[in-house]
């Protein structure tokens, strides 16, 4: 039975519309990115002093965490760290533009942004650890836990967004995914919901050339990642990813946006992965050092602070400042990542599920075992 064939459905049964009185739904000429990333800096548009401070600020604190954190790897101390070097501009925004009660949707290359709003830093690294699932509580600074199958943050943002505006509640969801990530079913269903909904969600893309070895020209035939937001409804924003003023303004815009009930934001960030997916991946295999050199002269950290030099407001005091900060910052988390953490293996087969499957209690039961005759043999050792 078609449509037209309901019963009961009489005069007011669908009937297709004809081909002359088609129209677009939407507008799509508001909803396309611009033609080039957008800049903020090097251009003479003003600049919000106090703010642009605060960036520099933790763009210094950002980079010295990801040195931290990948030195962290080499001493043993940290299992695994993908680095967001080169993407700080995107990762301090992101948690800049949001207010106390917005929640935050990070992936695995997200722990700075997380740590930018306010994580301690070394409950940011507690998962990468392996000590524990997530090694937060989400809801006591509203950041979802740091994702890793990729994409799937996406709909949660969009179901949790959802909800608060079905309670009328003041909230918005900034989801951060990769590049990679686009190319998930998860990042399809979720723009499309949050659209045909309204939803408050700003979905936030950096593109950082790469999926680990794979590059973007090997991800999408699309014009940009940006462009794909046309096919939603809802806008799609390409901004110069390491332009730390660019990204705060097009992310606070879309924000506003969604809060005032105009619904969700593609943004795509251009940006470049300057270390390697993880330190467990060797980058010099699929892309040339000639490329990382050509990005590092497009570094976000230089680009402020030679602006804001330029602008007068940044001097040696403010620079030294924000250095010793970031000193500061490292030795506490080098100081409690040296700590070994006590932890109960048993541990790993709560939270899984509400009620634990006969299979899990039969690998608790054999664990236990195991714990029991090791704690033997120590005692008849000694
Ligand atoms: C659903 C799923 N498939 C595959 C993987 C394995 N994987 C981990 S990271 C990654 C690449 C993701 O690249 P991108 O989205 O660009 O993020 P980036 O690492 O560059 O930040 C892949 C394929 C995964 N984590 N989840
Ligand atoms: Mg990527």
């Amino acid at each position: 039975m078609t449509v037209q064939e309901l019963p009961g459905a009489g005069a007011a049964a669908y009937r297709p519309t004809p081909p002359p009185a088609w129209r677009p739904r939407t507008d799509p000429a508001p909803l396309l990115p611009d033609p080039e990333p957008y800049r903020v800096l090097g251009t003479d548009a003003p600049l919000d002093r106090a703010l642009m401070l605060r960036l520099y600020a933790e763009l210094i604190r950002g980079r010295r965490y990801n040195a931290q954190a990948t030195a962290l790897t080499k001493q043993g101390r940290l299992a695994v760290y993908p680095s967001s070097t080169g993407q700080e501009a995107c990762e301090v925004a992101a948690a800049l533009v949001l207010q106390e009660q917005d929640w935050l949707f990070p992936s695995y290359r997200d722990t700075l942004a997380a740590v930018a709003r306010g994580l301690d830093p070394v409950q940011a690294l507690t998962l990468l650890r392996g000590d524990w699932h997530t090694g937060y509580d989400p809801h006591e600074h509203r950041i979802a836990p740091l994702c890793t199958p990729l994409a799937t943050q996406l709909p949660h943002a969009v179901g949790l967004a959802h909800a608060a505006r079905l309670k009328g509640d003041d909230v918005v969801a900034l989801a951060m995914v990769g590049d990679g990530g686009t190319s998930e079913g998860d990042f399809h269903e979720a723009l499309n919901f949050a659209a045909v909904w309204q939803a408050p969600v700003v979905f936030f893309v950096q593109n950082n050339g790469f999926a680990i070895s794979v590059p973007l020209a090997k991800q999408t035939a699309a014009p940009s990642l940006a462009h794909k937001a046309v096919g939603y409804g809802m806008p799609g924003r390409l901004v110069d990813g390491n332009d730390a003023a660019a990204v705060h303004e097009v992310l606070a815009d879309a924000v506003a946006r969604a809060r005032r009930g105009g619904g969700p934001t593609l943004i795509e960030a251009v940006t470049y992965r300057i270390e390697a997916h993880t330190n467990a991946d060797d980058a010099t295999r699929y892309r040339v050092d000639a490329e990382v050199e050509a990005w590092r002269d497009h570094d976000p950290i230089q680009l402020l602070e030679a602006e804001l030099t330029s602008r007068g407001f940044l001097d040696d005091s403010a620079k030294q400042a924000a250095a010793e900060a970031a000193e500061t910052m490292a030795a506490a988390l080098r100081e409690r990542m040296n700590a070994d953490a006590e932890l109960d293996p048993m541990d790993l087969f709560a939270h899984v599920y509400a009620e634990k499957t006969a299979q899990l209690r039969e690998q608790e039961a054999q664990l236990r075992a195991e714990l029991a005759a090791h704690q033997d043999e120590d005692e008849g050792e000694r």
